[in-house]
């Protein structure tokens, strides 16, 4: 019986992990460990932001120290977990986050081969209305690592071993690409593991859907601003798209992934970079969205082809189905 079968044969994400990396003699597990560490501090933050309505009413504990001090910051508090967790894991030497301005550089003892980059806590702006927020992750392999350096940070996304993101949604969703496909994994808060329930996801080729902050439109620039006039008044024969705009862009970018359509941070007159960074928010969402078969552009270029020269840097970002994609490449390619 096959339904008995995922009944009690479970599949955990570390399960999943280990038996792809029985695939690679060389592996020596490390990559496992470094996931079970990420995996840690995302149970942690989906825990804290289901109680982070109730923190003011009973007042859990840790809301406020010894010294009377007030609760961290949710995001201070998620970036602080982050980092414990994957220096001690042992497999990082070089950490950048988007809560702290510099990289942090892992002391020699416990240095390992990995660069982590992330954003522990992203969706700022819905943190205190209970819309789903997220972590974003990727993970770059460093050549040396007895010695690291910030250029091993500042390396183009297609050199990424690893990304995901975990949703802080209605349920928690852990989505993860190794470099051979995309997997979902839903935490089971009974037993406190992630389950693989999304198996081998595919993004539509075409979707339904475009997703962007129309606020901004004034000052789009001219393809940005035909491609969303074509949403909403196609060629004869075709009907419009739906508009969805959570702006929590893990869970635009999960929606999108599942039902397909596609995902736009463009460039404005006021930011001419567009708002998304390019390390820990580009890089990892656009890797997910090629291994699924989708697409990710700059305006100008492959997004996974950028070489940040910092780690803040931004870049606009146009992701989601192929062919979606590919009709927003072909308006900039009309104007160049
Ligand atoms: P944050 O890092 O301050 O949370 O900002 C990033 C978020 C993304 O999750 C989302 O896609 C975008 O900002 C929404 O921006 P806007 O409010 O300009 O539409
Ligand atoms: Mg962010």
């Amino acid at each position: 019986h096959a339904a008995d079968a995922l009944r009690t044969d479970l599949m955990t994400i570390t399960r999943y992990v280990l038996n792809e990396q029985s695939k690679h003699p060389e592996s020596r597990g490390d990559f496992t460990i470094l996931l079970s560490h990420i995996v840690l501090g995302c149970k942690f933050v989906c825990s804290s932001v289901n109680k982070a309505g109730l923190a003011k009413l009973i007042g859990l504990a840790g809301e406020t120290n010894v010294q009377g001090e007030e609760q961290k910051k949710l995001d201070v508090l998620s970036n602080d977990v982050f980092v414990k967790a994957l220096v001690s894991s042992g497999r990082t030497c070089i950490l950048v986050s988007e809560e702290d301005e510099e990289a942090t550089f892992v002391e020699p003892a416990l240095r390992g081969r990995y660069c982590v980059v992330f954003d522990p806590l992203d969706g700022s702006s819905n943190i205190d209305c209970g819309v789903s927020i997220g972590t974003i992750f990727g993970v770059y392999m460093v050549k040396d690592f007895t010695e690291p350096t910030l250029d091993q940070a500042l390396q183009p996304g297609k050199n990424m071993v690893a990304a995901g993101y975990c949703m802080y949604g209605s349920s928690c969703t852990l989505v993860l690409s190794t470099g051979s496909g995309v997997n979902g994994f839903t935490l089971d808060p009974s037993l406190g593991e992630f389950i693989l329930t999304h198996p081998d996801i595919k993004i539509p080729k075409k979707g339904k859907i475009y997703s962007v902050n129309e606020g901004n439109a004034k000052n789009w620039d001219g393809p940005t601003a035909k491609y969303v006039e074509n949403c909403k008044f196609p060629k004869e024969g075709s009907s419009p798209k739906s508009l969805r705009y959570i702006g929590s862009m893990v869970a635009d970018v999960h929606r999108t992934l599942l039902y397909g359509g596609i995902f736009l941070y463009p460039a404005d007159k006021k930011s001419p970079s567009g708002k998304l960074r390019v390390l820990y928010e580009v890089f990892p969402m656009s890797f997910l969205m090629e291994q699924a078969g989708g697409q990710a552009f700059t305006g100008k270029e492959r997004a996974l082809d950028l070489l940040p020269k910092k780690i803040h840097e931004r870049s606009p970002i146009f992701l989601g189905s192929y062919d979606d994609v590919e009709e927003i490449k072909a308006l900039y390619a009309a104007e160049a």
